[in-house]
């Protein structure tokens, strides 16, 4: 079942980011990182480590990988909840970072989060060939930053104050950079990792993104806060333009299956060694957190 490789694959990068966490000690900073990438689905892992199975790379490689997106992704979320972003007390069931201690240690908590994913995607156990080490450390940087990530995120933020609602083409280009980006690199990352072409699996990491920001979207609307772990009702909250209030909620779900399917169709060349990634196209528009 998918659900156990999740968990699996999931459990391996927890203990492999604690164990490159360990010689940080135990100071707030510390503390708080080690908070901060606790729990989650790990989706961006699986894609990693995944996507590395499907060209026989040693989990013993990718798990460093799937380490490093999770310590980006972990970083985006601490940033996000900041009273300046997104302002939000509850992540992963529990108080957010600036919580839990306060903005200034957030904001030191992501960047040292951010430096930890270079740091460690730059190691020789993830690659013995340099120039895979580069590719991924550029490719993370582009994925994360003003060209991705970064970008996504401020068009987010300019949203919320513009004088008409974004339409659905502006959503999508949006959507691809904030969540987009990061859940490419995590599909392409087995190629590169193979020194094999990325392609066909950008196309599926595409689709598959754009499939779970929408249904990202109808879980703030038809979601349950005790197994999202995250407020709820928030985007109508802000009045802000979703996917579901541009498609509806059967459109948006109608939506989510057509890039499912668009998804797993990319995945065809591979055949059956593609049917965990397969799977996970599924798993994100069946999910409840
Ligand atoms: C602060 C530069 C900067 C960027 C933040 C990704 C992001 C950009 C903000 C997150 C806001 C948000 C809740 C977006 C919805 C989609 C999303 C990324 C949800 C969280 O990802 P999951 O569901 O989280 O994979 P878990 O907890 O499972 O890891």
């Amino acid at each position: 079942m998918f659900q156990d490789v999740l968990a699996k694959d999931g459990a391996r990068v927890g203990d492999c980011l604690l164990s490159v966490m360990e010689p940080l000690g135990d100071g707030r900073i510390a503390q708080g990182m080690r908070y901060a990438t606790a729990g989650g689905k790990r989706l961006r892992a699986f894609l990693v480590m995944g996507s590395a199975r499907m060209f026989d790379v040693p989990s013993s490689q990718s798990v460093y990988a799937a380490a490093a997106i999770e310590a980006i992704h972990a970083y985006s979320l601490v940033h996000d909840d900041l009273p300046c972003m997104d302002d939000d007390d509850l992540r992963r069931g529990l108080p957010t970072v600036h919580v839990k201690w306060d903005d200034a240690t957030a904001v030191l908590v992501g960047d040292a989060l951010q430096t930890l994913a270079f740091d460690v995607l730059s190691r020789d156990v993830v690659s013995s060939d340099p120039m895979i080490r580069l590719a991924l450390v550029s490719s993370m940087a582009r994925a994360a930053g003003a060209q991705g990530m970064v970008l996504g995120q401020d068009m987010d933020i300019a949203a919320e104050t513009a004088e008409t609602p974004l339409n659905l083409d502006q959503i999508t280009v949006l959507q691809n950079n904030k969540t987009g980006a990061l859940i490419e690199w995590s599909a392409t990352a087995g190629a590169v990792l193979a020194g094999q072409d990325p392609t066909p699996l950008r196309h599926y990491a595409r689709a598959l993104g754009l499939a779970f920001q929408i249904w990202d979207d109808i879980l703030d609307v038809e979601g349950d806060a005790a197994l999202t772990g995250k407020r709820v009702g928030k985007d109508a909250d802000a009045g802000k333009a979703t996917f579901v209030s541009l498609l509806g909620l059967d459109g948006a779900k109608t939506r989510c299956s057509d890039l499912i399917t668009e998804a797993q169709d990319a995945l065809a060349p591979f055949g059956a060694r593609a049917d965990d990634l397969c799977d996970a196209a599924r798993f994100v528009i069946a999910r409840n957190s």
